[in-house]
């Protein structure tokens, strides 16, 4: 039997919520340091923005990739928009975004728009920048594929994950801010999967990229289901169990769904 799989995704700055749903998973131990043995550990983007401290949850994530990295068990992290977004300020600001429409872009007025922390921004290391710019933004791990947002606009990079991957990674750090905004735009977008063509996506994603369900951040599940956070006790299993969004909506009040990832039967 393969080892457990679990999935975090759009933390938005609530460390400490994050370190007690470890805990109480055994994932992490009183000192806060990585205790999941054979365990696999995926954090779906989404550190930064709207909550209290975004860089303790990035550090809190890089300390235990780095922890678990010589075993057992292992934590991997990938990048979700608010991770470009964050990027995207440091590198460029106020620069304006061009593009043919008439109101102006820049990442700096996106990052206000979307819950940004002065004091993310202050903290924001080169190193922080460069450890990011190195992320993947999709993987493949036994029958899951794991990516923050619920959006087939990932193709635009590649035909694989590796493809995928390097694109994103090339685009990050090509110095260009269209190139870092059209990744921020991209994966910004949702619900590819919802609807009466939602399962015939999420088929044709599943059939590119590989992984018999995808499972995924971004879409907070009770603004999708129409109800209270309170009604939420997990993840939402929909397009014909192709799909499982594990967004709670901390940022918003709603659990952190922190989730250990059953194998599709
Ligand atoms: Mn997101």
């Amino acid at each position: 039997m393969s080892s457990p799989v679990y999935a975090v995704s759009d933390v938005h700055g609530h460390v400490r919520v994050l370190r007690e749903r470890l805990r109480a998973e055994r994932l992490i131990d009183r000192r806060g340091r990585w205790a999941g043995r054979d365990v696999s550990l995926w954090f779906l983007g989404d550190f930064f923005d709207r909550g209290p401290d975004g860089i303790g949850v990035l550090e809190l994530v890089r300390r235990l990739v780095q922890q678990s990295a010589d075993g057992p068990g292992e934590v991997r992290a990938m990048l979700g928009n608010h991770e470009v977004l964050a990027i995207g300020m440091r590198l460029f600001g106020s620069t304006e975004v061009p593009h043919p429409g008439s109101v102006p872009r820049s990442f700096e007025r996106s990052w206000t728009m979307n819950g940004g922390q002065p004091k993310d921004q202050q903290r924001l290391t080169e190193d922080h920048v460069a450890w990011l710019s190195d992320l993947p933004v999709m993987a493949v791990q036994d029958d899951w594929l794991l990516v923050h947002s619920d959006t087939t606009e990932y193709t635009r990079w590649g035909t694989s994950v590796a493809e995928v991957n390097a694109g994103v990674c090339a685009d990050l750090r090509s110095g260009d801010v269209a190139r870092v905004w059209e990744v921020w735009r991209h994966l910004t977008s949702r619900y590819s999967f919802r609807g009466d063509q939602g399962p015939a996506a999420a088929r044709g994603f599943l059939d590119q990229f590989g992984g018999r369900r995808i499972v995924h951040g971004h879409s907070i599940v009770a603004h999708w289901m129409g109800v209270d956070h309170a009604e939420v006790t997990g993840p939402l299993l929909y397009a014909d169990g192709l799909a499982l969004g594990i967004d709670g909506g901390l940022n918003d009040g709603g659990p952190c769904l922190l989730t250990r990832l059953v194998p599709v039967g």
